[in-house]
């Protein structure tokens, strides 16, 4: 997964803007099948899956419904030969604010572990052609979490990034601390899950950057300080210096 600060209007373009597209899209919707999200067939070719959360009101919370219909989509267009990839997108104001508060607010331990509470989240990271996350708005909790899901993400001027989960007493349960960890660095994702403050698309971008190859660096050089409790180590410098080749014997 990686971050991208393009801008996303081109994949966020109302259906309007695509008459033709419109009727791939009652393809998909006929029978008023999806309730919570719109779906629909893009691209000069008619070969990009695209998906568009739609709760407005709820800031595209990810109710239990909104999921399911996510993965129904998926299933189709996984399945539908002429699609090459997959764009998820919300509105401008909001990728999704999170899984929703409301549905979950009353939940009981039992329930949640007995019935391995939210399991079907991770389709998206099953899927096996490329998807896309087009992020503006609010992409906070679940709604981060589904984002890193997918492949790559484009993310636009107004797009903010966060795992407040701490503020409602939870943690991340989607992923959010392994994804998040390997997208912009152990040192911003612990501050972003122990504060629940928020990045924006800079920042996540800057952030990916710098702290992954900050952390690939720190690594590699213990990985190089390790070296020198080796023998070969030793018996290849000596040999170099020797001007001889070195006997090495994997120790
Ligand atoms: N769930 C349900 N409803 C929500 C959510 C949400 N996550 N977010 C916003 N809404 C609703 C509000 O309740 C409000 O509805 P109403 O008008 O009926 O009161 C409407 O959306 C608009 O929201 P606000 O009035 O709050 O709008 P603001 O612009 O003032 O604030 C915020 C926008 C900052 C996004 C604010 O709504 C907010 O903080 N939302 C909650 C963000 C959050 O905490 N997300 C994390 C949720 S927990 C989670 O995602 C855990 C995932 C675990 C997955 C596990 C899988 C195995």
């Amino acid at each position: 997964m990686s971050f991208l600060c393009r801008n996303a209007a081109l994949l966020l373009k109302s259906s309007r803007a695509a008459p033709a597209l419109l009727s791939a899209s009652r393809l998909y919707s006929s029978g008023g099948q999806y309730e919570y999200i719109l779906v629909e067939k893009r691209g000069d070719k008619n070969n990009v899956g695209f998906i568009q959360l739609n709760r407005p009101k709820a800031l595209n919370a990810l109710c239990d419904g909104l999921m399911k219909e996510l993965g129904q989509a998926l299933d189709a267009f996984e399945a539908d030969k002429d699609v090459g990839a997959v764009v998820i997108t919300g509105s401008e104001r909001a990728f999704a604010a999170g899984a929703d508060i409301k549905e979950m607010q009353n939940r009981t331990f039992q329930e949640c572990y007995g019935g391995n509470f939210l399991a079907h989240w991770n389709r998206v990271s099953t899927v096996r052609k490329p998807v896309i996350a087009a992020v503006n708005g609010f992409a906070l909790g679940g709604g981060c979490e589904l984002a890193m899901m997918c492949d790559i993400i484009y993310a636009g001027e107004k797009a903010q990034f966060g795992q407040p989960e701490i503020l409602l007493g939870t943690i991340p349960g989607a992923g959010g601390t392994q994804r998040l960890t390997r997208a912009v660095g152990k040192s911003l994702a612990m501050e972003m899950v122990l504060t629940g403050d928020r990045i924006n698309a800079q920042e996540a971008k800057q952030s990916a950057y710098e702290l992954t190859l900050a952390e690939g660096n720190r690594l590699e050089k213990r990985l190089f300080h390790s070296t020198f409790a080796t023998d070969d180590r030793k018996e290849g410098m000596t040999a170099f210096v020797e001007k001889r080749k070195a006997n090495f014997q994997d120790q």
